[in-house]
């Protein structure tokens, strides 16, 4: 896809340029016809050749794609656009609910960023739309277009020399009781000091994951400086620090006895560090890691299993272990207005949760509404930007100090 040429040059409504690719000659007609009214050029074709050749030709700046079509598989053409693709990408598809929810997911998992969706059959109004929105955006301010997130990227050895030099710690993002009044604690998320957009890519958790000296010197420090800021909220002694452990870390040598000792140095009850193993780990777990993990348990320390739902741990697995905590994945609570499947999951969770003992935070909580819901639910605490972003140590501090200004009323 690299010969297209740059077609980012949107000079003002609605200079909009749009490809449709459908098998279905009357929905290309009348996108088409619609289109053409709006003042945007098309062009429409029901093929992948002449979708590739006028990706490339064509420039489009706007694409909207059938995802069920007899001879192209709409999932492949999108993955295969990549994420570079700087054109805003709607789909379509007559598929049922959950066949184009999952849809839906598969494109999540393949990091295709998709402007919108239309679920066949859709009405002009809804068309139009569409076609309305992305016509009137303008080109750098639209959370339409794409953004390429690659930009703000470090590189691996510019990452490694931020890790090494200590750039890289803890902001704590709160969490919050589930009556959304009482500030629970706080979750220590990795982030690049200096870099404001609080993006930590999965690229770099990657890079730590291959790199053991150096996710364990990241380790050490976020344990320190966690427990150091835990330390320091003398007026708030009871609330909870959520560390993400590597798997491999929490069930190294002397990982136990370490972090015992550090917590007894800052004068922490064990009961207060709740370690997060992401649910993936477990699948790689061997008898003796099941023991290490068990061990911290006795020791005293809260064991969180994390983005619970989309690792490949089995029931069983999760059952034999002394998790104290199930964290639901943020996937299924930002899917959840509007989706049965995310609904289901989330009450299998509760009801596991409830028969094993363990106590349920819900993340990716971004408004007031699922907070209520995820409540009314029966989890336990809740944690996302509807709360509170990630904050530097300092900020944090002076933020519980203060009474948690802002928080939810
Ligand atoms: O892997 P783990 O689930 O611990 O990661 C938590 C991640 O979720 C962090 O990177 C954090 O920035 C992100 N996060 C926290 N709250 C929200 C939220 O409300 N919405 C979204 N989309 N992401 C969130
Ligand atoms: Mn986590």
């Amino acid at each position: 896809m690299s010969g297209r040429p740059e077609s980012r040059a949107v000079e003002g409504y609605p200079a909009r340029r749009l490809l449709v690719l459908d098998d279905d000659a009357a929905v290309r007609d009348t996108i088409a016809l619609m289109a053409k009214r709006l003042g945007a050029e098309v062009r429409a074709c029901s093929t992948l050749v002449e979708f590739e050749a006028l990706l490339a030709s064509f420039g489009p700046d706007l694409l909207l794609i059938d995802l069920m079509m007899p001879e192209v598989d709409g999932i492949d053409v999108i993955a295969r656009l990549g994420p570079h693709c700087k054109a805003a990408i709607y789909v379509m598809t007559g598929a049922d609910k959950r066949t184009f929810e999952a849809s839906r997911g598969v494109l999540q998992a393949a990091k295709a960023e998709i402007a919108g969706f239309l679920h066949k059959p859709f009405s002009a109004r809804e068309l139009r739309q569409v076609l309305e929105r992305a016509s009137i955006a303008l080109p750098d301010a639209s959370p339409l277009l794409l953004r390429d997130r690659s930009a703000d990227l470090l590189s691996p050895g510019e990452f490694e020399k931020a890790a090494r030099s200590g750039q890289i710690g803890p902001y704590f993002q709160p969490i919050f009781y589930a009556d959304g009044l009482r500030l629970k604690g706080f979750e220590a998320l990795l982030r690049i000091s200096g870099q404001s957009t609080g993006y930590f890519a999965p690229q770099y958790l990657e890079q730590l994951v291959h790199d053991d000296d150096l996710s364990t010197s990241v380790t050490d420090i976020v344990i320190e400086k966690s427990l150091a800021f835990l330390a320091d909220l003398t007026t708030a002694p009871d609330l909870s620090i959520s560390i993400n452990i590597f798997g491999v870390h929490a069930v190294a040598d002397g990982f136990r006895e370490r972090l015992a000792e550090r917590c007894a140095h800052y004068a922490i009850a064990p009961s207060r560090v709740i370690l997060e193993l992401s649910e993936a780990t477990l699948f790689e777990f061997d008898e003796l890691d099941f023991r290490k993990v068990t061990q911290l348990r006795l020791a005293g320390f809260g064991l969180s299993i994390d983005d619970f739902g989309t690792g490949n741990s089995s029931l069983g697995r999760l059952a034999s272990l002394p998790f104290s905590e199930l964290k639901i994945d943020k996937s299924f609570c930002l899917a959840l207005p509007g989706s049965e499947s995310a609904e289901a999951v989330i009450e299998a969770c509760m009801g596991i949760a409830r028969k094993l003992d363990m106590t349920v935070t819900a993340e990716g909580v971004e408004d007031g509404a699922i907070a209520v819901r995820l409540a009314a639910m029966g989890c336990h605490a809740l944690q996302g930007h509807f709360f509170g972003q990630a904050m530097p140590a300092q900020v944090a501090a002076q933020w519980v100090r203060a009474g948690c200004p802002g928080k939810p009323a």
